[in-house]
């Protein structure tokens, strides 16, 4: 291992967080609800505070991130707060060029194809991260007894980004290097590796209580590839953060086929989407997995939200439902919150599951 992270010594102690126990793989007396993106442009607030604000400089900017982290908080009451970032915040930080284009995503000035491309990467210093760091320290203040999750995009997801120059359908370029240039791939994620253990590092230095690892677009890859290509750098750096003590959740999008895979690469939460239920989602990771709780996060679908409130409450109870077969279950969505969103229907999902 190059990189170890810094120990967590502005860690809160929070002993009856329901998000927190429920990762531990125990039953809270009450069932812990927080939304994947759920500080965006669904919220009025939001879109206020970042009219004339570009994306990586509010990322950059602590009390504006502080600002935007905590209203989906205020607003619904959910059970933790995600820091308000993005996945492509590292690179930006150690000098990638790179902007984040309304609409679209990350877009790179110079997409990475090449060994000399990977050997060109700066390596990430955690002082560019003080802005992040400063974030964190005025969150944990504010927050009182709601757990702060911390962040990163794994290894695989953000090669996708830097080797298909932007958001991609078929990430055809990214297989292409896996396939065709092995060595070439390992060298950039054994990098993105470092640099991803740098950003969550910081953050569990500045005080998060949780951490997610991004897997989003690893669906698109079959088990094989993602245990060959994938797997052996997301498991590095969940294995880095395990002497922080912080909860690890891992998640993906599309990734029914890869449960049992993703199981093992050592989170301690395995985040579902909507297409697999929580139940059978369970029996692959159990089986994956033997020992251990199996504590699942997720899954109702981010479309259901825009189709009224009995569906929605029909879906909610259905997910809780199938969240029983698990030792634990944080209830969530199956991806991000979709910026057409209803706020009101976020808030009555909190209200559903700490009504039980
Ligand atoms: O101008 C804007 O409002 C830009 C939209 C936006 C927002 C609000 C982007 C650009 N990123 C974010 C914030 C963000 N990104 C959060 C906020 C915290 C919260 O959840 O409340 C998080 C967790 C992310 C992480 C992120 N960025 C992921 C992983 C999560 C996921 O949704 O799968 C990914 C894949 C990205 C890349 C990215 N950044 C932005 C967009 C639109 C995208 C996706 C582009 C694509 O489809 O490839």
């Amino acid at each position: 291992m190059t990189k170890s992270t810094a120990p967590a010594t502005a860690r809160r102690l929070l002993p009856d967080a329901p998000l927190l126990l429920a990762a531990r793989g125990e039953r809270p007396n009450r069932l812990p609800v927080w939304f994947m993106r759920q500080a965006g442009r669904s919220l009025p607030e939001y879109r206020e505070l970042r009219a004339d604000q570009p994306m990586l400089q509010a990322c950059m900017t602590p009390e504006l991130t502080c600002e935007i982290t905590l209203q989906p908080v205020r607003r619904h009451g959910v059970d933790a707060a995600i820091l308000f970032s993005d996945i492509m915040v590292p690179l930006h930080a150690a000098g990638v060029e790179l902007d984040i284009v309304p609409g679209t995503g990350p877009v790179m000035e110079r997409p990475i194809r090449s060994a000399s491309d990977v050997m060109a990467l700066p390596v990430l210093e955690p002082e560019a991260l003080e802005p992040v760091a400063a974030a964190v320290r005025l969150l944990v203040a504010e927050l009182g007894r709601t757990p702060l999750i911390g962040f990163a995009g794994a290894p695989f997801t953000l090669a996708s980004y830097l080797v298909e120059g932007g958001p991609s359908r078929h990430h055809e370029r990214t297989k292409a290097l896996m396939h065709s240039a092995p060595d070439v791939w390992h060298a950039l994620l054994d990098r993105l590796a470092d640099l991803t253990l740098t950003f969550l590092g910081v953050q569990a230095a500045a005080g998060v209580d949780a951490v997610q690892l991004f897997d989003s677009w690893a669906g698109a890859l079959s088990e094989r590839e993602y245990r060959r290509f994938a797997l052996p750098h997301s498991a590095r750096v969940l294995a880095g953060l395990a002497g922080t003590g912080l909860p690890r959740i891992h998640f993906g999008v599309g990734t029914g086929e890869l449960l049992g895979a993703m199981a093992q690469a050592g989170a301690d939460v395995v985040g579902v989407d909507w297409r697999v239920p929580l139940d059978v989602a369970a029996q692959r990771v159990r089986a994956a997995r033997p020992h251990g709780p199996v504590v699942l996060q997720g899954n109702l679908d981010p479309a259901v939200l825009l189709a009224g409130w009995p569906a929605i409450e029909a879906q909610a109870r259905r997910v809780i439902d199938e969240g029983s077969a698990a030792d634990a279950h944080v209830l969530n969505l199956g991806h991000g919150v979709l910026p057409e969103t209803d706020p009101d229907m976020l808030t009555r999902v909190v209200e559903l599951a700490h009504s039980r």
